[in-house]
């Protein structure tokens, strides 16, 4: 008889709704274009994301019009498993409860209904981890209750914990009466919560459940708030041999430790993980010792600057090198040396996330990036001599950008022989260090709106379209997906000339559409078919 399941945990689903961009009509483009504009390609009268080109060529059809069978075949970033369900679920699965992961609702929701069909009172969690507003929230749980009776959800992760830690707890009682949620976790690390909560659901006794909101015969409850340290000890690590992976895929997320001990100003990541916290080796090794006879060929590393504190790195590299896995991470490149490359190079490295943010000396000492143009340049070099890919993020428009620093900025891309690189405008987040300098720089707005001494968020976007349109030393990736979208196509069995050549070409594509060129791709089309069918 098969065992009952106690929790379903949905890790990501698309919040980027393709089909109703495609519905607006094309010459009003000019009202919604910087919504589409380099994210998106038109094709077939509708927009698409550039995987669900090759999928046009490679299948003939796209994505949405495909079978759940079908998708899970397709290329979709979303296929390739996230450690947020995987973590989240680690407690429950480690203490015997029976909890099933859905990787991608969007490719998986059949195995969904059927799993969440057999419960007797399906209690289902959602992971925010990805997700950045409620909307997109409640469309999925609309979407569910279509299908699945009486649904229990759970509510738990990223987004959840920001807009607490930004707004405070009351913030949450309205949407989760609106959308009909029963639970919120609102903690950082919060699988014990989530593990807590589970057992203790029939009995309602929560009275051991910190982080926890929820309704008492339509009270807007609260247990204790509790700040809990990240679970990185070796019996903390995921079961990777019992935790449900999606078919088609060879890779696996890993971290090795969580938070940061830099403090670069604008990010609110060292605020909200309290440090940072480096998991000793065993916790590692254990997780390899059960990859390895798994059919996992590639990892990428979470952590924000595995490459710091360096006799920890060497000692992950020594680590890794005992293995025969292909890896990737983020990688502070003022870290790197020959020695390091090298090691790096042969502990299986095959592509790095360069967070550069900006090539300007005065700017990164306004970023406290504790880095400089001459060794961001020596640590792409470095990486090169070994041949480890590497990806390059910009921030565009930081309080204190001039055309100056942008020019720095182009200078760096055109010649300091990164790959692939991203521009993505500066977003001003109100509990990032920099706001404390707001007055000092003018800086005024919230997140993608802005105005500083120097620069607003328009001319940011401007500058950025610019930067875009000129380059053609290095391959302009999407922000959104960078590194992991290079990952994914290693992982799906390209070659590195492949994945070079095909951007180059979905490049192009873009800049057609910026200039209004919506029609007039076939011979773009037609030179993607030729480079993927070759691989
Ligand atoms: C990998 C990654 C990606 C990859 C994902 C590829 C893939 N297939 O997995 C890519 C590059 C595609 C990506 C894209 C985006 N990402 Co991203 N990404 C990450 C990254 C580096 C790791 C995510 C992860 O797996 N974390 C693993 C664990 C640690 O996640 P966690 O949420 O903290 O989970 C813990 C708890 O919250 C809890 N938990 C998780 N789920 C649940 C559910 C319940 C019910 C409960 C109770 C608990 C719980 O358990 C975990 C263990 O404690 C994080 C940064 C980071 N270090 O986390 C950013 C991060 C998640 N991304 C972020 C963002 C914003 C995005 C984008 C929107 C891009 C953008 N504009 O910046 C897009 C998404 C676009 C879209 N939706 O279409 C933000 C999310 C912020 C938020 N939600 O409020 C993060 C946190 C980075 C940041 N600080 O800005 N991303
Ligand atoms: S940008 Fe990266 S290195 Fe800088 S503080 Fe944030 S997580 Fe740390």
């Amino acid at each position: 008889m098969r065992k009952k399941i106690d929790l379903i945990i949905i890790g990501k689903f698309e919040t980027i709704d393709y089909k109703s961009y495609s519905q607006l009509p094309l010459d009003r483009i000019d009202i919604y274009s910087d919504l589409t504009q380099n994210r998106m390609i038109y094709l077939d009268n509708g927009f698409h994301h550039s995987l669900d080109i090759y999928n046009h060529i490679k299948y003939n059809r796209y994505y949405d019009e495909s079978s759940y069978e079908e998708r899970r075949k397709m290329y979709n970033i979303w296929n390739l498993p996230s450690l947020n369900p995987a973590l989240a679920a680690t407690p429950m699965i480690n203490n015997g409860l029976n909890c099933k992961i859905i990787n991608n609702l969007d490719s998986d929701f059949d195995i969904f209904v059927e799993l969440a069909q057999s419960m007797d009172r399906p209690l289902i969690a959602i992971s925010t981890t990805f997700l950045l507003t409620w909307s997109v929230i409640g469309k999925v749980i609309n979407k569910i209750r279509e299908k699945i009776d009486r649904p229990i959800f759970i509510i738990g992760g990223a987004f959840i914990n920001d807009q607490v830690s930004t707004k405070g707890i009351e913030t949450l009682e309205n949407p989760l009466r609106k959308y009909g949620i029963s639970y919120a976790i609102h903690s950082y690390n919060s699988e014990y919560d989530l593990f807590n909560l589970v057992s203790n659901i029939d009995s309602k006794d929560f009275s051991k459940v910190n982080n926890l909101t929820y309704f008492d015969d339509d009270k807007f409850c609260l247990t204790k708030d509790q700040w809990n340290s990240p679970y990185i000890l070796k019996n903390d690590i995921p079961p990777w041999d019992k935790i449900d992976l999606p078919e088609n895929n060879k890779t696996i997320q890993l971290r090795s430790s969580s938070g940061c001990t830099f403090k670069c100003s604008f990010c609110t990541y060292p605020v909200q993980s309290k440090g940072f916290h480096p998991a000793q080796m065993d916790y590692l090794k254990a997780q390899l010792e059960i990859i390895k006879h798994m059919d996992i060929e590639n990892i990428i590393f979470i952590d924000d600057t595995p490459n710091f504190p360096v006799p920890r790195f060497k000692a992950m590299l020594e680590l890794l090198k005992k293995y025969d896995f292909r890896w990737y991470s983020f990688i502070r490149a003022q870290y790197i040396d020959d020695g390091i490359a090298r090691m790096m190079k042969e502990s299986g490295c095959d592509g790095v996330y360069l967070g550069i943010e900006s090539a300007d000396n005065q700017i990164l000492k306004y970023m406290k990036k504790a880095a400089n143009t001459k060794i961001y340049m020596k640590g792409v070099e470095y990486l090169k001599r070994y041949d480890i890919t590497t990806f390059a993020a910009f921030i565009i428009g930081f309080p204190g950008e001039t055309s100056k620093s942008i020019q720095t900025n182009i200078d760096f891309i055109k010649n300091s022989g990164i790959d692939y690189y991203s521009l993505k405008e500066f977003w001003y987040a109100p509990n990032a260090p920099i706001a404390k300098k707001a007055k000092e720089f003018g800086l005024e707005g919230f997140g993608n709106k802005w105005k500083h001494n120097t620069m607003n968020s328009n001319e940011a976007s401007t500058v950025k379209m610019e930067i875009f349109n000129n380059i053609s030393e290095s391959i302009y990736l999407d922000s959104d997906s960078g590194l992991w979208y290079l990952a994914y196509m290693r992982d799906q069995d390209y070659d590195w000339k492949t994945i070079a050549d095909s951007q180059r070409i979905i490049v192009e594509m873009l800049r057609y559409d910026n200039q209004k060129r919506y029609l007039d791709k076939d011979n773009l089309l037609s030179s993607l078919s030729d480079c993927i069918t070759n691989n």
